[in-house]
């Protein structure tokens, strides 16, 4: 499907230090060192509502190692995905009495707005789960044959992954087995299901119901896919058998990512899937998780109707580390709001403080782990500085500009 406009993105003089970044499969920062394209998949949306806070967050976090990583001459191949099939949506459009494949387009068309609203550069493949699914049958079609997945004996047709034939299952996530049963009855996973080999075995492929939508599925016959089988399918036609980062929320460390890492291995022989598998904390409001039961989610759509500059939100979301998850209040809005207001002013000056110096100082927090809270806290102090009238560098108040346009996605 089609992804959204970008815009113009500034060049800098000089290139950047390399992306260091947090990877969760060995708990610790390491450098990413793409050689070639740099290829990052980030699990998208389900579209059964309009993107909140905390998705808008997650884009954001990918968006900026988009940025590093052009910023440092490399070249990017990005792919997101759209999740246009699973139970949420369904579950949604029958909440609602209305037709599934509407409200899909409905909200990935806004959220499309809200990514261009927000200055995310666009993936070069936006692909939904749907117009993928001839791809994910021949994908589930492998595993049977090769002997890694099952269907159950009781006429429904469901396919699961035989997780037997994931031998390094479990290395992504690092949980106990214990924690693994509990988060993935939480997360969309049956582990109680009866005739299934191995509790947390996961779902390839739902044979066909009556009143759900289903697709051929050739020797697999009518259904619709699981859900990691989905992005792994995606990735590996897109990326090939590894790529350098898998994206999402940490909502998705385990079983989503766990699982798309160990059917994606078992179809290509090769391990690791990703060689970073990073994760964006959660966002909450007021101190709370951010969650469709609570009624507490705070859409972009909302702030953009309410005048609210995207730019600002984008700085509020950046102004703590990606990693921890955090919360929207007023104050954080209002701060990002004088912020972004102050960075204006200062990038009118006729002179500042070197802007090659601040240029440096930037890259290198940003290499550090998407060190936001240092980078913004460099900005500010330049700013300061200039609307104090210290420093005579004349090219300085473009350059402060273009580097808060190409490294953090914020126009002034
Ligand atoms: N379609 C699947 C991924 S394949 C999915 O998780 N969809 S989602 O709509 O629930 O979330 C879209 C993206 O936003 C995912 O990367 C998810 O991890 C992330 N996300 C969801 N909620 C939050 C939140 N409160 N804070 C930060 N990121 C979030
Ligand atoms: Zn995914």
């Amino acid at each position: 499907m089609d992804a959204w406009t970008g815009h113009q993105v500034p060049s800098l003089p000089g290139s950047g230090e390399p992306l260091a970044l947090y990877d969760s499969a060995r708990g610790a920062v390491h450098p990413s060192s793409p050689s070639g394209p740099a290829t990052m998949y980030v699990c998208g949306i389900t579209p059964y509502d309009a993107t909140h806070l905390g998705h808008a967050a997650t884009m954001i976090t990918f968006d900026l190692v988009q940025r590093i990583w052009r910023d440092n001459g490399h070249e990017v191949r990005y792919v997101q995905n759209v999740t246009d099939i699973d139970d949420p949506l369904l579950e949604r459009a029958q909440r609602d009495g209305e037709d599934w494949v509407v409200l899909a387009m409905r909200e990935t068309a806004l959220f499309r707005e809200d990514m261009e609203a927000l200055r995310i550069i666009p993936p070069a493949h936006y692909v939904g789960a749907v117009e993928s699914i001839p791809a994910i049958v021949g994908k589930v079609c492998a595993l049977f044959d090769d002997g890694a997945a099952y269907r159950l004996e009781d006429g429904t047709g469901d396919v699961y992954f035989d997780l037997a034939a994931a031998p390094r299952f479990g290395y992504e996530s690092n949980l106990t087995r214990e924690q693994m049963l509990v988060l993935s009855a939480e997360r969309g996973g049956d582990p109680d299901r009866p005739g299934k080999r191995d509790p947390l075995d996961p779902l390839l492929w739902r044979g066909a119901r009556e009143g759900e939508p289903a697709w051929a599925g050739g020797p697999l016959g009518p259904g619709r896919p699981g859900w990691h089988i989905e992005c792994a399918a995606i990735a590996l036609d897109l990326l090939g058998n590894s790529m350098d980062v898998q994206g999402g929320g940490n909502d998705l460390i385990f079983p989503h990512h766990e699982c798309s890492a160990a059917h994606a291995e078992r179809l290509t022989g090769e391990s690791p899937f990703a060689r970073h598998y990073v994760h964006a904390g959660m966002i909450g409001l007021n101190g709370e998780k951010m969650s469709k039961s609570k009624g507490n989610l705070v859409f972009v759509s909302r702030l953009r109707a309410d005048r609210v500059d995207p730019m600002a939100v984008r700085l509020g979301l950046l102004a703590d580390h990606y990693r921890s998850d955090r919360t929207w209040t007023d104050d954080v809005l209002k701060t990002a709001q004088q912020r972004l207001a102050r960075w204006r002013e200062a990038a009118a000056a006729t002179a500042g403080p070197s802007g090659a110096e601040l240029l440096t100082g930037v890259r290198s927090r940003l290499a550090d782990d998407l060190d936001t809270p240092g980078a913004l806290a460099l900005l500010d102090a330049w700013a300061d500085d200039t609307l104090a009238g210290t420093g005579a560098d004349p090219a300085a108040p473009a350059l402060f500009a273009n580097t808060a346009d190409a490294l953090l996605g914020t126009k002034l």
